[in-house]
C-alpha cells in the first residue's frame, strides 16, 4: 500500500481531515460534464445561459484528471439524463424544464442537439475533452444528486473509497447535492473550485461559501493547483 501523502491546502481546513490520502481510498468524481451543461445547442445554452461559465472548468478538469489517473485513484464520470420513453422523468421536473428558454421545449423534448437530456442523445454525451477511458466508472443517474437511484454507493464501497474530490457542473445543483448526500454518508469530500462552475457566477461563489461554514459543514474546498501539487510526484501503485 503506498504511504498516505498528507493533506492539501484548502478552505477552512487542510483536506482530508485526518491526512488518509491515498490512491486506493480515493475518488475523482466528474459531474454531468455533459453536452447538454456546457456545448453549444445544449440544454443549459437552450434555456439561455452563459454557457462559457459551463465550460470554464473544461481545461482545468482535464489538467486534475491527467495527474489522479497518473496517480491512480478512480475515476468516476456521471450522466444526469432519461430514459427515451422518459417513465425515469418526474412531471413536475418536465413541466419546469419547459418554463424557460425557448418556449414549451424542455427535457424530452428535440432541440439542436437531439432529446433534451435523454439518454444516448448527442446533448447527453459527456463532452469530448472529457471523456471517460477504458474502465472507468460511468454513473447514469436520473436526478440532481449522483446517489439517488444509481449504484454509486456501492461502486464507492466495493472499492474502499473514504475520499471525494468533487468536480463538474453545476455547482449549486448537481455538484452540491451530490455533496451533502456523500457527506451525510460519511465521505471526505472536497470541491475544486475552479473545476466546477454554476449558470450564475453568484451563485457559484456561493455555492463555494456554504461549504466552508461551521468547520467545513460539507467539506473542503480546494484548488485544481493545491491537488495536483500534492499528487504530482506521488504516483500510486494500483489500488
Ligand atoms: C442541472 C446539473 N443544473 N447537472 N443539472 O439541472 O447540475
Amino acid at each position: 500500500m503506498p504511504s498516505p501523502i498528507g493533506q492539501v491546502p484548502a478552505d477552512p481546513y487542510r483536506w482530508p481531515f485526518d491526512g488518509d490520502l491515498r490512491p486506493a481510498n480515493t475518488a475523482l468524481i466528474v459531474i454531468d460534464m455533459q453536452v447538454d451543461f456546457c456545448g453549444v445547442g445544449g440544454y443549459v445554452d437552450k434555456m439561455g445561459y452563459d454557457i462559457t461559465l459551463t465550460r470554464a472548468p473544461i481545461e482545468p478538469l482535464r489538467e486534475l484528471l491527467a495527474a489522479m489517473r497518473a496517480w491512480g485513484a478512480t475515476i468516476i464520470h456521471t450522466r444526469e439524463g432519461h430514459r427515451a420513453d422518459l417513465s425515469d422523468l418526474p412531471a413536475n421536473k418536465r413541466w419546469r424544464s419547459r418554463q424557460i428558454g425557448t418556449a414549451g421545449i424542455g427535457i424530452g423534448d428535440m432541440g439542436p442537439c437531439g432529446r433534451i437530456l435523454t439518454i444516448g442523445e448527442p446533448g447527453w454525451e459527456i463532452t469530448p475533452e472529457l471523456a471517460p477511458i477504458k474502465g472507468e466508472p460511468v454513473i447514469d443517474k436520473p436526478g440532481k444528486g449522483s446517489f439517488y437511484a444509481t449504484d454509486l454507493e456501492l461502486i464507492l464501497r466495493t472499492r474502499g473509497i473514504r475520499n471525494l474530490v468533487l468536480t463538474g457542473i453545476t455547482t449549486d445543483v448537481c455538484v452540491h447535492t451530490t455533496m451533502r448526500d456523500a457527506n451525510d454518508r460519511g465521505y471526505e469530500c472536497v470541491i475544486v473550485s475552479d473545476c466546477t462552475a454554476a449558470t450564475d457566477a453568484g451563485n457559484h461563489a456561493a455555492a463555494l461559501k456554504m461549504v466552508t461554514m461551521q468547520g467545513g459543514v460539507f467539506g473542503a474546498v480546494a484548488t485544481s493547483a493545491a491537488l495536483i501539487d500534492a499528487f504530482i510526484g506521488t504516483p500510486g501503485a494500483a489500488p
